[in-house]
């Protein structure tokens, strides 16, 4: 894309796709590359044309961390003055669903950028890490919290303070990833699911991974208090009275999004 300079956008179908494209240097994450793909993620979430959003690397690297060489010289007072990488958070708070495609290696921001995603889909040659404690530091793009989330305390302490990675079976036994395929079947099974995802509602995929997320957030009777009314919203929308239409007459449903 003519607009970019670190990431290559396209659309296909009803899926976005953002393309990290740095490969020289691994794909390593700098404030450049995030405000490209910050706004290729909000305008592919304002589209009404867009259903599901994959994002994907190269073959050797998802993406091999923040940049360092971007970090080397910056003191606290910099970092906390320019908010550095604060940003990346917003695309947790996308509508649309987003799948991570990652081969290769994922370690530090790279692992946090795809568990910022809703769905990691990795090739055997995948490897996660958060190797930070390597560089005096520690994660933070929510590493330490996501990552204790998805696979627990146990097993997040041991990446994080010793910065190991694993690969792909170990990341599929720990719940990391959604599936493991052939690195060459990777980023065709992120579009495969997205198209899925694409063809559903768009309000009923936003409001089921609002209702999924709510589980980091809240307790247990809140949670699923709060999934009900979700689920009671959905019945004001078009697309319930024609998914459930087409049910009973038993026909493939046509969504309109609405
Ligand atoms: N930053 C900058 N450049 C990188 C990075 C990186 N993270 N990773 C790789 N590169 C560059 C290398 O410098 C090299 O460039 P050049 O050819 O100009 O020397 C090129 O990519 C190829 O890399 P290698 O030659 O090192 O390739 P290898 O196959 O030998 O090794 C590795 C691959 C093992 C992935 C190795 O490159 C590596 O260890 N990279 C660093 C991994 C790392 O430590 N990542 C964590 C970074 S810290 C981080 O992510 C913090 C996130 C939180 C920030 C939040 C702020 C609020």
């Amino acid at each position: 894309d003519a607009d970019y300079a670190t990431i290559l956008v396209e659309v296909r179908d009803r899926t976005g796709l953002i393309r990290l494209n740095r490969p020289k240097a691994l794909n390593a994450l700098n404030t450049e590359l995030m405000t490209e793909v910050v706004a290729a993620a909000k305008a592919f979430d304002a589209d009404p044309g867009i259903g599901a959003i994959v994002l994907a690397g190269s073959p050797r690297a998802f993406a091999a961390g923040a940049d360092i060489k971007e970090m080397a010289g910056k003191g606290f007072s910099e970092m906390v003055a320019e908010q550095f990488f604060g940003e990346w958070d917003s695309l947790s708070r996308l509508r649309t669903p987003t799948i991570a495609a990652v081969t290769g290696y994922a370690l530090g921001g790279g692992c946090e950028l795809a568990m910022l995603c809703d769905m990691i889909v990795a090739g055997e040659s995948a490897k996660f890490g958060q190797p930070e404690i390597n560089l005096g530091v520690i994660p933070g793009i929510g590493g330490s919290q996501r990552l204790t989330r998805a696979i627990g305390k146990a097993k997040a302490m041991d990446l994080i303070l010793t910065g190991r990675s694993i690969g792909a079976a170990e990341a599929d036994a720990l719940g990391l990833v959604s599936r493991v395929v052939a690195d060459e079947e990777a980023e065709a099974t992120a579009f495969e699911m997205a198209a899925q995802i694409a063809a559903k509602s768009s309000i009923a995929t936003a409001v089921a991974k609002e209702a999924v997320n709510l589980v980091f957030e809240t307790g247990l009777a809140e949670g699923v208090r709060a999934e009900r009314a979700l689920f009671y919203s959905t019945f004001a929308t078009e697309d319930q009275t024609e998914g459930m239409a087409a049910f009973v007459e038993k026909r493939d449903p046509h969504f309109t999004h609405r």
